[in-house]
């Protein structure tokens, strides 16, 4: 072979290996690669990454704080119990008390009231219902109850019972899906609303290789959490490298299993080429799980969201599902006992910067808005769903 030729081949073959240093790195390329799990489509360090947190992450992830305080039990214990002898009463309100996910979160308010002593109770709708939640707020009004923590259906329509109850001296806590600010002292949220909302598209890029057309089945369109988790999906969505992931439809199955299943079934109808699914709640994807793998479309369409490991375990092992987000609900319904005992004894206002410890957590700080962040989302995925019984 000629010199020039030889080269001309040499040149080209340090080209080559030069491009494969940029796609493995992720750099320069502008669209990350599906091998690189710990890049997103649109070049930047993907969020909750499973290289990243190795290992029991959730443990972690569950309990960010625990480390920070020395000796969290003995500052809980140290906190004065509220409303009388008997401690304070909190009621807790989810979205619906069918709902295994708020089933969870009860058990761990339960857990803190048994460490901080008064009452808790949970009560609601059946069925996720923006009214009901009303009148079950003036129920609990009329009760006077010390606390409330309500898990909202609807931003707006229980702002004006939540003034009232705040007006006679009740405190307000929103958890997992916030209110109106004026209608509450405090929304302890799961973890930050804009991860929440990015990782799940960043999962689906990394599903997809960043091509394909995809859809969101929701909960309500009037709940706030999974319209605030949306907002930053589009958002995510509108990056650069993200032009060929294509968000064809957002539909919404109240958090209604049956209409969550139907509403999954019409989106295959409806896009014949649909490649992936994201379902931002626990029910609308145990719904979508269970339509997909009906439709014998297991694998062939991704599905993603946030899940409870325990109802994603075999959509897992079938194949449906190969990586989800959640976090601990258990610890957020305990955090948010701690929150309403510190706002009931006076501890805290829920102003920005107030703190208060949480038991095994450790402690808080109220952020701006008067928002407290439980810690990081977590991703689920074959290696590690096992190590979760929640
Ligand atoms: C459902 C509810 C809840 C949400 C989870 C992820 O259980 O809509 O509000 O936080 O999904």
């Amino acid at each position: 072979m000629k010199t020039g030729a030889m080269m001309v081949r040499l040149v080209a073959v340090l080209a080559l290996m030069a491009m494969a240093v940029g796609v493995i790195g992720g750099r320069g390329l502008g669209v990350a690669r599906a091998q690189d799990a710990n890049m997103t489509c649109a070049g930047e360090p993907a969020l909750g990454a499973p290289s990243a947190d190795a290992g029991t992450p959730m443990a972690d992830a569950g309990t960010p704080m625990a480390d920070a305080a020395a000796t969290p039990m003995a500052d809980a214990a140290a906190s004065p119990a509220a409303g009388g002898e008997g401690g304070p009463n909190v009621a807790f309100l989810p979205k619906d008390v069918v709902n295994p996910y708020f089933g969870t979160a009860f058990q761990g308010a339960q857990e803190a009231n048994a460490e901080l002593g008064g009452e808790v109770q949970q009560v609601g709708p059946q069925e996720s219902s923006a009214a009901e939640q009303v009148t079950w707020v003036q129920t609990l009004t009329q009760q006077q109850v010390d606390a409330i923590a309500i898990s909202a259906n609807d931003t707006n329509a229980p702002a004006q019972a939540l003034k009232d109850a705040m007006a006679q001296g009740i405190a307000v806590v929103s958890y997992d899906s916030d209110v109106a600010p004026d209608a509450r002292n405090i929304f302890v949220n799961q973890a930050s609303s804009e991860d929440i909302g990015r990782i799940q598209v960043q999962i689906m890029g990394r599903l997809l290789s960043c091509e394909g057309e995809i859809a969101i089945l929701s909960a309500a369109s009037t709940m706030t959490n999974q319209n605030t988790w949306i907002s930053f999906m589009e958002d995510e969505l509108a990056k650069p490298g993200y032009e060929n992931l294509t968000l064809v439809d957002t539909v919404y199955g109240d958090d209604n299993p049956q209409l969550s299943f139907d509403r999954t079934i019409e989106l295959l109808t409806a896009y014949p080429d649909l490649q992936g699914i994201i379902s931002p709640t626990t029910v609308g994807m145990t719904a979508a799980q269970e339509a997909i793998a009906q439709e014998g479309r297991s694998g062939e369409v991704q599905l993603t969201g946030l899940n409870l490991p325990s109802l994603a375990r075999s959509a897992v092992e079938d194949g449906t599902v190969q990586e989800f987000a959640l976090w601990k609900p258990a610890d957020l319904g305990y955090l948010a006992y701690y929150a309403a005992v510190a706002l009931v004894n006076g501890e805290i206002t829920g102003a920005e910067g107030d703190t208060f410890t949480a038991g095994r957590l450790g402690e808080y700080t109220v952020g701006a808005n008067g928002e407290v962040l439980l810690g990081p989302p977590f991703i689920f995925n074959a290696e590690n769903i096992g190590e979760f019984d929640f």
